[in-house]
């Protein structure tokens, strides 16, 4: 019996995923542009909060960076192992914001009005990423450079490519996605791709 690689490899993907070894780009509308030196870039903490702020560019940079290794899985099917993020820790998002207790769900906001849900504690899960790097590249403009969000336990459409801000919620609030049909939480392990799984 052979215990290698490719059992580890399964026990990894959830069910009905195929692992890819490319980067596949997907989103709903279009790829962002920015100035090169990203003065026209912020990043808004609102919500129920202590302090309702807006960081530019290089006070988002000042911030206390990590790096997380992880796999994606996307709702469509592919699964990528093997990633390494480099960005900041959504607990250091959250300590700065302030998090008031009534908040319980978080709400990602990126560029043209796109949204993203999720639980407070799933979003402040250890290894969650605000990331600047995939592989030790900057992100590439497809992938949601400057900053995009990372979550590797739920299915990668919440992981927010050209995040711009987050707003701290009481109720759960459909994102993008979840208003057409996919999942309010979406564990690839349980295979909860849309709202009737
Ligand atoms: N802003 C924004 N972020 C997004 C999306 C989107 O449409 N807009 N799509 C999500 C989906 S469905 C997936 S699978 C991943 C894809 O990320 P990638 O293109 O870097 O592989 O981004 C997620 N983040
Ligand atoms: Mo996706």
């Amino acid at each position: 019996m052979f215990y290698g690689k490719t059992d580890e490899t399964k026990d990894r993907v959830p069910p009905n995923q195929k692992v890819t070894t490319g980067f596949p780009v997907l989103h709903y509308g279009d790829v962002p542009e920015y100035k090169e030196d990203l003065s026209d870039w912020s990043f808004r903490i609102f919500g129920l909060v202590d302090n309702d702020v807006t960081l530019t560019w290089e006070q988002i940079q000042a911030l206390p960076t990590n790096t997380a290794q992880n796999d994606i899985h996307c709702v469509t099917g592919w699964s990528k192992l093997d990633n390494e993020w480099e960005g900041i820790p959504a607990e250091e998002i959250a300590k700065l914001a302030g998090v008031k207790p009534e908040a319980k769900y978080v709400v990602l906001h990126a560029e043209e009005g796109w949204t993203a849900n999720m639980p407070l504690t799933d979003f402040l899960t250890p290894g969650n990423l605000f990331a600047f790097k995939h592989n030790g590249e900057v992100l590439t403009p497809d992938h949601g450079y400057p900053m995009r969000f990372v979550i590797p336990h739920l299915y990668f459409w919440k992981s927010a490519k050209w995040v711009r801000g987050i707003e701290f919620v009481e109720k759960d609030k459909a994102g993008f996605w979840e208003k057409n049909g996919y999942h309010m939480y979406g564990d690839p392990w349980k295979e909860q791709r849309f709202s009737w799984d």
